[in-house]
């Protein structure tokens, strides 16, 4: 399903046209804060 809105296409991560648990996972593997720096491969 297409994202429906711009703001959905932003955490578009993977760039296949859509939202999904695929999206999420590079979500969580990029995430980060204090003392917890990015990983630069992560969305790889
Ligand atoms: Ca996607």
């Amino acid at each position: 399903m297409p994202p429906s809105s711009p703001d959905c296409q932003q955490v578009d991560l993977d760039s296949d046209g859509d939202v999904d648990q695929s999206d999420f996972g590079i979500f969580q593997r990029c995430y980060s804060g204090d003392g917890q720096p990015a990983d630069p491969n992560c969305a790889k």
